[in-house]
């Protein structure tokens, strides 16, 4: 792979470039390409960045989220996706960025496929930290706009340093970017805690009837289109909500089901070491290990009658 400071120097030699974020856009792609847009411009490169889908509006709190745009501008001495695995990633852009002379990419899953013509591919938490390091290799002074766009990231990639993923770097660079005036708690504010009064509502109607199965190892929260026209809130709201089943002491398994149209249930399956890949896969659906997903049809009592006894076929004695 090609090192930071080379990597640096090819992108010094551009004069307008474009930064592509991923579809379904979150934190680190976001604070990632915006911070990067401010650092290319202070070197007098022009930066723009683009996304196939819009910015959720939780990101609105930031001034530079409007400078997300949807389409690209004309030419490009080079595009540059960033924080994307795959090609896919890049939703409508993929076309585009395939088919031109000069692509980079600048990313942190493992799994990514070196797609572009110049790729900077290390494994840390978050993209954000990748950035910082470019940031600095290309000389640019941080400032605190950049800082607070680079903690984003981090935050939303760690969970806020919950998840497994964190290391010494991440908390490194986090110490970095508050010494240059990232406002973590605003930051944390946003990402984590902000809710609609609405949502607010429908969390307390499902965390009231949360359902135990096997001496409490299985949880289910459920959410039925009633729940949530009760609660005036939208569909897509219910996000996080197994993240605090899966705290509920004892629970190993938690699900959440959510009707999505009648009769029709969209499940979230979360675990602490039982394979909810396999329990998904029962149901068409899939994921990884210990978060996975699938769709059932049917009454809800028959749904969480399916699932429960999926679950206990792979719950340890
Ligand atoms: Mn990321």
């Amino acid at each position: 792979m090609i090192s930071l400071t080379d990597f640096a120097g090819k992108l010094l030699k551009e004069k307008k470039v474009a930064l592509i974020a991923h579809v379904r856009p979150d934190g680190d792609t976001l604070g990632s390409c915006l911070a990067l847009k401010e650092a290319l411009e202070s070197l007098g490169i022009k930066a723009d960045v683009v996304c196939d889908d819009s910015v959720p509006s939780r990101f609105f709190f930031l001034n530079e989220a409007s400078l997300v745009k949807g389409e690209l501008n004309g030419e490009y001495s080079a595009l540059v996706a960033v924080d994307c695995a795959d090609v896919s990633r890049l939703g409508k852009f993929a076309e585009q960025f395939l088919s031109h002379k000069n692509t980079y990419s600048i990313d942190h899953h493992v799994s990514n496929t070196r797609y572009a013509k110049v790729n900077y591919v290390v494994d840390n938490a978050s993209n954000a930290e990748n950035i910082l390091a470019l940031v600095s290799a290309l000389k640019v002074n941080l400032t605190k706009s950049m800082a607070n766009l680079l903690a984003m990231g981090i935050m939303t990639d760690t969970g806020n340093f919950r998840h497994k993923n964190v290391t010494a770097n991440t908390l490194y660079s986090a110490g970095k970017l508050v010494e240059s005036g990232a406002d973590l708690n605003t930051i944390y504010f946003y990402m984590f805690s902000a809710q609609t009064k609405e949502r607010a509502k429908l969390f307390g109607i499902t965390m009231s009837k949360i359902r135990y199965f096997y001496q409490g190892r299985f949880a289910v929260a459920s959410v039925s289109l009633s729940d949530i026209e009760k609660a005036g809130a939208k569909a897509d709201e219910t996000e996080g909500f197994i993240d605090f089943v899966m705290g509920i002491i004892g629970v190993e398994v938690g699900a959440c089901v959510m009707e999505t149209a009648k009769n029709k249930f969209k499940i979230s399956f979360r675990s602490k070491g039982v394979d909810v890949n396999a329990v998904a896969g029962t149901f068409g659906g899939g994921g990884h290990t210990l978060a996975s997903g699938c769709q059932i049809q049917g009454e809800i009592e028959e749904v969480i009658d399916k699932i429960q006894f999926a679950v206990s076929r792979y719950l340890p004695e």
